[in-house]
């Protein structure tokens, strides 16, 4: 299978986020590529980037960034590709800033946008295999049993206790 999702952030910092995506894909055995592509240090880049990626066989987009977030924002706008946007968790406000620069996409260019942090990586990673499913039977084979297993961990340890 050739690469199918391209997963961008805006700076080395937010790996440690997108990271837990990426673990997901891995565990889906979805192919992918990472990289840094950041809006505001290197736009010719992004430009370059998000207007190729179809051409290259690329089927979903995972942007993160933190702060003032433009990249999913800019991505979308560059391709007609579904674009997933994660908010990194900033420092100075926790990430409310980077869901707000994510999700208040004016009418017409849409990203689906996640949760703020490790939670949105992860799940921006599933929903993109869920996307991916309708057409991949085997990997909706995968997501359906990553979900079985889920449940099964969690009906195995009723006891908070114990978990
Ligand atoms: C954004 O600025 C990045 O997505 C990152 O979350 C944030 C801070 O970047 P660094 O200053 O850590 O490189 O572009």
């Amino acid at each position: 299978m050739h690469i199918l999702v391209g997963m961008i952030m805006g700076s080395t910092s937010d790996w440690e986020t997108m990271s837990h995506g990426a673990a997901i894909l891995d565990e889906l055995g979805i192919p992918y590529e990472v990289e840094v592509v950041s809006a505001h240090r290197t736009p010719d880049k992004l430009f370059t980037y998000a207007e190729q990626a179809e051409s290259r066989g690329i089927e979903v987009i995972i942007a993160g960034a933190g702060g003032a977030a433009h990249l999913p924002g800019m991505t979308a706008a560059k391709t007609s590709l579904p674009v997933l946007g994660v908010p990194v968790q900033s420092k100075a406000l926790n990430g409310l800033d980077s869901l707000l620069s994510i999700v208040q996409m004016p009418a017409g260019i849409p990203v689906g946008t996640l949760a703020i942090g490790k939670a949105g990586a992860i799940n921006g990673a599933l929903l993109a295999a869920s996307i991916l499913a309708n057409k991949y039977p085997e990997i909706r084979q995968r997501l359906k049993a990553y979900r079985t297993k889920q449940t099964e961990q969690v009906l195995s340890h009723p006891d908070p206790r114990e978990a």
